[in-house]
C-alpha cells in the first residue's frame, strides 16, 4: 500500500539530466527550505492567523514535533495522507512534517465531501486523513466517520480541535526522547513525489498530479523572482491554502522560500481582507476574478488604508479587461495576471509590463525552459496569432497523472507535451490570451467542474434518463453550471429534489448545478454526440431575452 514512483510518468532521462545540469532542479527538498529559514531568520514571523503568530523557529519546531508524532503513529516514508484543512497555520505544520517524513499529502479542499474524499482515500490507498473538527458549520468528524467505515485501508483520522473518537493533532507534537527519530530519518529523494495535487478534471473522476520536490521548488523559485518577493514581502492568503495557485505561484511556499510573512484569512470578505492589509501592512495578495470584483466594489468606499499593497495577482479563471482596468485606479496597486495549472505551466504578466499587456493578456511562461505550442485539432501548429489548443512541456510540468496510463495516453502527446485543453492566442510579443476551452469542464469562478463527473452523479438518480452539464454566463462567477436533464417518461421530478439528491450523496457544493433545465431531447452534432455548444448558446439567448 506504499506509494510507488513507478505509477508516475517521469521526465525522459535526457531532459532530466539537462534540468539538473543547468540548475533548474537543485536537489533540495521542501522540508529543507523551511529548515534553512529557521536557521537564518529564526525570529522573523512566518505565519499569522488571528492571534496565532509563528516565527520561523516556532514553525520549524512544530514541524519537527509533528514528525515525531506522525512517526509514532506509524506514518512513514511513501505513505499517502489526505489533508483537508481550512486556512490555519497547522496546515503548514502538517504538510512540512509529511514532507520531511517522505509521506505524501493529497491536497484536498475544504469544499470536498464524501464522494471526493472517499475516492481520494481509496484511489491513493491513503493511510491517514487529517481534518479540522468544524469549519463554516460543516462537521468533518461526521464525514470522517463515514469515510472510515467505507475505506478499510484508512488507518488514522487526525483532527485539529475536538477529536472525538479520533486522534488529536495536539497530542502529536512530541518533544525529543532518548532515541530521537529526527537523528535517523532518511532524507526524501528530491526527484520523488512530494505531494499530490488534484486536477480540475475533464473525465468521470479527478486525477492526481504528482509534483516532485525538484520540480515544485523550481516553479516556486522562479515565481518568487517574477513576483519580486523578498523577506520583506507580506502575502495575504484568502484562497484555500491547498490550491496550487496560493501554494506555489509564488504562494505561501514562495514566501517561505524567501523568508517573508504569510497572513492567512478564513473568510474571503473584502472587509476582513482590507482590515488585515492595513493592520499587517500586506504587500501582495492573490485572488480569483469573482473575489477581485468584490474587492473593487468594496474599495470604492472603504476607510481602510490599502496603500501597503503593491501587487494584486488575479488568476484561476479569465479576468475581464474591463475589471482589469480598474485594479490600479481603485486599489492603487499593480495588477498581475496569472494563468496557471496544477499540472505545471504558470504564465505571469511581469511587474514591468505595459498597462496594455497587464490588462489584455494572461501573461507568458515564467521559465525560459517552458516549451509551448498552439495547435489545431490535428495537433498541427496554427499560424502565428491564430487560436488553438495550448500544449506545453518543461521542467515543472508533469509528464503524466498518477496511476492513469489510459488517460495519460490522451492528455499527453507522444513527445511529452501536456494538452491543456485551453484555447489560446499567442501575441507577437509571446504573451498568451486565453480565449476559450476545448475540455469538457466548467470554470466556476476558478473552481473547476468536470462535466462528466457531475453527469454521472445525476445519472445515478432513477428518474434521470440522460443529462448534459454545460457552462452558463454569470456576471460574478464568469461561468456557472446548468444541467439539461431528460427524465424517464412518467417520472417528472423537481430541480430542487435533484440538487438535494446530489448533496446527500456527498458531492462538493460547487459542483451542484446552479440551474437545472428539463428537456425532451438534446441537440446532436453531425456524428450524433450531444451538442453542448448548442445547449450553451440557448442559455445565452435566454439570458438576453430576459
Ligand atoms: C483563464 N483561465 C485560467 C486565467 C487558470 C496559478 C494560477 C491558477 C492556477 C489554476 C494555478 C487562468 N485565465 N488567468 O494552478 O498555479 C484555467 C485554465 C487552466 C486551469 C487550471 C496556478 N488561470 N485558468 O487555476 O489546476 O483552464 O490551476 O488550464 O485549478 O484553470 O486550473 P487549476
Amino acid at each position: 500500500t506504499k506509494f510507488d514512483e513507478r505509477d508516475c510518468p517521469k521526465w525522459p532521462q535526457a531532459r532530466a539530466d539537462y534540468y539538473r545540469q543547468v540548475g533548474y532542479w537543485q536537489g533540495i527538498t521542501l522540508g529543507e527550505v523551511l529548515k534553512k529559514q529557521a536557521q537564518q531568520l529564526p525570529h522573523h514571523e512566518a505565519l499569522i492567523i488571528g492571534q496565532d503568530r509563528w516565527t520561523y523557529q516556532v514553525f520549524d519546531q512544530k514541524v519537527d514535533q509533528l514528525v515525531r508524532g506522525f512517526h509514532q503513529l506509524g506514518i512513514q516514508d511513501r505513505d499517502v495522507v489526505v489533508v483537508q484543512l481550512p486556512n490555519i497555520n497547522e496546515f503548514f505544520a502538517v504538510c512540512f512534517a509529511l514532507f520531511r517524513l517522505g509521506a505524501i499529502p493529497v491536497m484536498a479542499l475544504p469544499a470536498h465531501r464524501r464522494i471526493e474524499i472517499r475516492y481520494f482515500c481509496q484511489f491513493t490507498q491513503a493511510k491517514a486523513y487529517i481534518i479540522a473538527d468544524k469549519y463554516f458549520g460543516f462537521d468533518y468528524c461526521q464525514l470522517a466517520r463515514e469515510i472510515k467505515a467505507e475505506v478499510a485501508l484508512l488507518k488514522h483520522v487526525i483532527v485539529i480541535g475536538d477529536s472525538q473518537e479520533f486522534t488529536a493533532l495536539s497530542d502529536l507534537y512530541l518533544e525529543p526522547e532518548k532515541n530521537d527519530i529526527l537523528a535517523v530519518l532518511t532524507r526524501p529523494n528530491p526527484s520523488h513525489t512530494a505531494l499530490l495535487q488534484v486536477s480540475g478534471g475533464t473525465t468521470g473522476m479527478p486525477k492526481f498530479i504528482p509534483r516532485t520536490h525538484d520540480d515544485y521548488l523550481y516553479s516556486v523559485k522562479v515565481s518568487t523572482e517574477v513576483c519580486a518577493l523578498s523577506s520583506h514581502s507580506i502575502y495575504l492568503c484568502s484562497l484555500p491554502v491547498a490550491h496550487n495557485f496560493s501554494l506555489s505561484s509564488p504562494g505561501t511556499l514562495g514566501v517561505f522560500y524567501v523568508g517573508g510573512k504569510v497572513v492567512l484569512t478564513k473568510d474571503t470578505s473584502p472587509e476582513t481582507a482590507f482590515s488585515l492589509i492595513e493592520q499587517e501592512q500586506v504587500t501582495i495578495a492573490a485572488l480569483v476574478p469573482p473575489t477581485t470584483l468584490l474587492w473593487l466594489d468594496a474599495a470604492k468606499n472603504t476607510a481602510y488604508d490599502l496603500s501597503s499593497l503593491q501587487v494584486l495577482q488575479v488568476g484561476g479563471a479569465k479576468f475581464s479587461a474591463e475589471a482589469a482596468k480598474q485594479v490600479k485606479p481603485v486599489l492603487g496597486c499593480q495588477l498581475q495576471q496569472v494563468f496557471g495549472m496544477a499540472e505545471g505551466l504558470v504564465n505571469y504578466t511581469l511587474l514591468t509590463d505595459s498597462e496594455d499587456i497587464c490588462i489584455h493578456t494572461q501573461g507568458k511562461p515564467m521559465s525560459p525552459a517552458d516549451e509551448i505550442r498552439v495547435v489545431d485539432e490535428e495537433d498541427n501548429p496554427v499560424l502565428p496569432g491564430e487560436v488553438g489548443q495550448l500544449q506545453t512541456r518543461g521542467p515543472y510540468t508533469i509528464c503524466g497523472y498518477y496511476k492513469a496510463p489510459q488517460h495519460n495516453a490522451k492528455a499527453f502527446t507522444a513527445d511529452g507535451f501536456y494538452c491543456t485543453g485551453d484555447e489560446v492566442k499567442l501575441t507577437e510579443s509571446g504573451y498568451l490570451m486565453v480565449v476559450g476551452r476545448i475540455k469538457d469542464q466548467i470554470n466556476r469562478g476558478g473552481e473547476k467542474i468536470a462535466a462528466e463527473e457531475v453527469e454521472n452523479q445525476l445519472l445515478a438518480h432513477p428518474a434521470v434518463h440522460d443529462v448534459a452539464l454545460v457552462a452558463m454566463p454569470d456576471e460574478i462567477l464568469g461561468e456557472a453550471s446548468c444541467a439539461f436533464v431528460i427524465c424517464h417518461p412518467d417520472q417528472p421530478i423537481k430541480a430542487m429534489v435533484l440538487k438535494r439528491f446530489l448533496r446527500e450523496r456527498g458531492l462538493a457544493g460547487y459542483k451542484i448545478p446552479d440551474r437545472i433545465e428539463f428537456v425532451n431531447t438534446f441537440p446532436k452534432t453531425a456524428v450524433g454526440k450531444v451538442n453542448k455548444k448548442a445547449l450553451r448558446n440557448c442559455l445565452i439567448k435566454t439570458a438576453i431575452n430576459y
